[in-house]
This record gives structure tokens, sequence and C-alpha cells, in this order.
């Protein structure tokens, strides 16, 4: 095991802090559920450099796993009950029966990440499962941060997924069908989101950010593994804000690119995903695109939210902004492109105006940032060893990542807490995030 964690996390993480949260899990698993074989299952929470909310629409990203993560650890059951308990007492202990029917809890509950990846395993086999004795352990500082824009939530999912599969006897692949799997049972909980989070849990190299093109071709989806510029490291500032209503808006976001699909269908009957559009330059096809749509008009014109939602959690609003939401997802992937372009070329100045330009369009087009956020990403990019910063993640809150010279962390660090005052109340934390490997089976042990 200690080897194992120590290539998980190497030498930049304090491997002993790292020995001391497994052992400190092995021993609660073994307080709640006796002794016996225990299997442990990781998986990463993830950072985005660049490329947001492009996933849904096919689009590029370049996201990087990160050192923090799920751990899960498991034993399986003779009958089909999942009981799960957190080591966050604030996460209430939850139990279900796998089936292809599994009723799903209210919209956050913590246990959905884990009902999610069993009802969909069980519509995919016909024999029966079996279930499992499981304890989550994502708690801080090793955790991932929740609701930060890090994708704690994926990492429960594909955590939860890995064991489900392995206490199955399902053999794991780590590759592109298991990421698409997990994908796929995050719906589950009601949002409609992209394949990013999860192909990251699941596909990342250590020191390398992750290329994706999110559209699945006949031959799979196309990846790379992009390395770090040298001397650099990955910088991310929490805000300590939070959005609660987080599911509802993400999906009125997924919604409001659906609808600007269906309006320029009129003139580019092609059209499925704004990805279709990468060819086509923004002055010729914007005039199709109405700035603002009522849900009457939406209506009047016979298209259905619901058929556009897919099952998802409908949004509240009542009216949508089509024309700048589309500008950002089809601006956002060519930058995506350049930005791959730039780190290959070694030009950091050309990635880091890609980055400040990223976030101008979360904020102004997507509308996804926070004044708190704005205040940060202005005032790293200030800093002369920041390369770049932008919001990461859906918004409305959660992290800022920023490329930054590695001697220059402790200034920036010391600039960053003078943003504390300007933070109401919130606790600004910055630390420095090295990109780990994908997801995994760690050992399995008796205790
Ligand atoms: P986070 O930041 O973890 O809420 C969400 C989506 C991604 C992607 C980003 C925005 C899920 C599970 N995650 O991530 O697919 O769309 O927002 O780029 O829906």
């Amino acid at each position: 095991m200690r080897d194992t964690i120590e290539a998980i996390y190497g030498q930049e993480s304090p491997v002993a802090g790292q020995n001391q949260r497994y052992d400190e899990s092995l021993a609660a698993f073994q307080h709640l559920y006796g002794p016996g074989p225990v299997s442990l299952f990781r998986a990463p929470g993830r950072v985005n450099l660049i490329g947001e909310h492009t996933d849904y629409n096919e689009g590029y990203v370049l996201p990087a796993a990160i050192d923090r993560d799920v751990l899960l650890l498991a034993r399986p059951r003779d009958d089909a009950q999942v009981r799960v308990v957190n080591i966050e007492e604030e996460y209430e202990p939850r139990e279900f029966a796998i089936s292809t029917e599994i009723p799903p809890r209210p919209l956050g509950d913590w246990a959905n990440y884990i009902q999610g990846p069993a009802q969909l395993l069980a519509r995919q086999k016909s024999e029966p499962l079996r279930g499992m004795d499981a304890l989550v352990c994502g708690r801080a500082p090793w955790g991932v941060p929740r609701g930060a824009g890090l994708a704690s939530s994926s990492a429960l999912t594909v955590s939860a997924s890995l064991a489900l599969m392995r206490l199955n006897s399902i053999p794991l692949s780590y590759g592109v069908s298991l990421a698409a799997f997990c994908s796929r049972a995050e719906w589950y909980v009601g949002t409609r989101g992209g394949v990013m989070d999860q192909f990251t849990a699941i596909l990342s190299q250590r020191d390398h950010a992750l290329f994706i093109d999110c559209r699945r071709r006949a031959s799979g989806y196309r990846y790379s593994h992009v390395p770090l510029p040298e001397g650099h490291v990955i910088v991310l500032v929490d805000s300590g804000e939070r959005h609660q209503n987080a599911g509802p808006l993400y999906n009125q976001r997924v919604v409001e690119t659906r609808l600007a699909i269906q309006l320029l269908k009129a003139r580019y009957p092609w059209v499925s995903y704004l990805r279709d559009m990468e060819e086509i330059p923004w002055e010729e096809c914007h005039h199709f695109l109405p700035e603002q749509i009522t849900k009457d008009e939406v209506e009047h014109q016979g298209i259905s939210l619901q058929k556009l939602m897919d099952g998802g959690t409908l949004p509240e609003a009542e009216s949508f902004f089509v024309r700048k939401r589309c500008r950002h997802v089809m601006t956002e992937n060519h930058r995506v492109l350049a930005v791959v372009e730039a780190m290959q070329e070694g030009d950091l100045a050309r990635v880091g105006e890609l980055m400040v330009e990223s976030h101008a369009s979360a904020r102004d087009d997507y509308e996804i940032s926070t004044p708190l956020l704005d205040r940060i990403v202005e005032a790293i990019n200030e800093h002369p060893d920041v390369v770049g910063a932008r919001l990461t993640g859906a918004g409305w809150g959660g992290c800022v990542v920023a490329l930054a010279r590695a001697e220059a962390v402790d200034d920036l660090f010391a600039h960053v807490s003078t943003l504390q005052q300007e933070s109401d109340g919130q606790s600004v934390e910055a630390f420095v995030t090295f990109p780990a490997p994908g997801a995994g089976h760690l050992a399995t042990i008796n205790i």
C-alpha cells in the first residue's frame, strides 16, 4: 500500500499525511463493518484549464486530474443491498437495494451519486448484482472540495462505479467505455452534463493535462495527454463561494444551447450540436439567433423544453439567452485548440491571453462568474509570474485556476491573501495542485 500511495501522489504531496488518511479510513471501515476483506478505490477531482461548458456541446476541453480525491472502501454483500457511510458525519448514512428502478433521493443528496451507477449497471446486466458495505472518505485536506467546480460529484460516481463493477467481477478497462458509463450514470442525479469530469477522473496521467474532443466518433473519443509547461504549476484559488442551486442553473445553460440548435436548424438543418457550427463564422450565423427568447415564444414555435431536457430537471427560467451562450461555446472551442497548440509551441504569452479571454467570455456571455471570482481573476492576472487565470468548472462560485511559475508560488499566495478583506466573509484559500493519475482499484486486503 505504501508504494502505491507514493506512486499515486508523488513526492510533492506529503506522503505521510496520505498514509495516515488511508490508515484512519481502514480503521473506520473495520469499526463499522468488522474484520474481513476490504477493497480500496480512488477517483480524483479535476481542474479545467480551459473549455468551459463545451463538453455537453460535443466540443473541446483541457482539464487535468488533481491530487485530491474520493477514497471509497468496500466489501461485497451476498444480497443486493448497498449500505454507505460517509466519514464526514454531516452526510448521513444511506441504504438502498440495487435494481433497474432505484427511486432517486432529493436533488443534491449524496447517495444519488452511488444510486446512479448502481441503477445503470443493473440495467446493463441481466444477472442479479451483489450490493456492498462501503465507506466514503473525501474529507479535507485530501478530499475534493465540494461545490467548488472541481468535480467532486464525478469523483464519487466514478469510485462507486469501480467498486460495484469490481465486487461483481465485471472486468475494469480504465478506458473510454468505463468513462462513458460513468458519465451516463451521473445523469441519474438530474443534471445533463457532458463527459469531461468522468473522462478526466479515469484517463488522466501524472503531470499531464488531458485534451478531450468530446465528440464520439465511430472510432471512439479522441484524447491526448498534454505535458504542463516546464517550471510551471497549477494554482487553485477557492473563493469559498458555493452555489446551492447549481443543478437547475446548470441545466438552464444546457437548455439554452439546445434551444440555439433548434433555431439554427432553420438555416443549417444538419446541426445537432453546437460543435457542428465549428466551421461557420460567427458573423454569418448569429443573425439566426435571438438575443433572448421567452418560454411562451419557445412553446409558440412548437419546441418542447421538456423534450430538450431529455428527462433532466427542468430549469425554472421564464426566458432564455440564446445568442451570447452560443457565442461563448463557439469561441471557447477555438480557444481550447489554440491553447493546446500554444502549449506545444511553448508560447505561454498566448496561453495566458486565451485564458483571460476565456474568463471574459464565461463572465459576459455565459454569465457563470461572480464579482468575487472576477476580482480574484483580475488580481492574479496582475501578478508578473502568472501565465493566466480564469474561473474553472461550472461557475457561480468555486475556484479560479492559474498557471504560474513554480518559484513564484509563495509570493502569489501572499498576494491572494490580501483578497481576504474583499471576500465578504468567505474564506479565500490558495493551493498548488499536481496533475494526478486517473482512478483505480488500489488493493484488496484483509483487516
Ligand atoms: P462541475 O464544475 O464539477 O460542476 C460541470 C459538469 C461538466 C462541465 C462543467 C463546465 C457534471 C458532472 N459536470 O462540472 O461536465 O460541463 O460543469 O465546464 O455535470
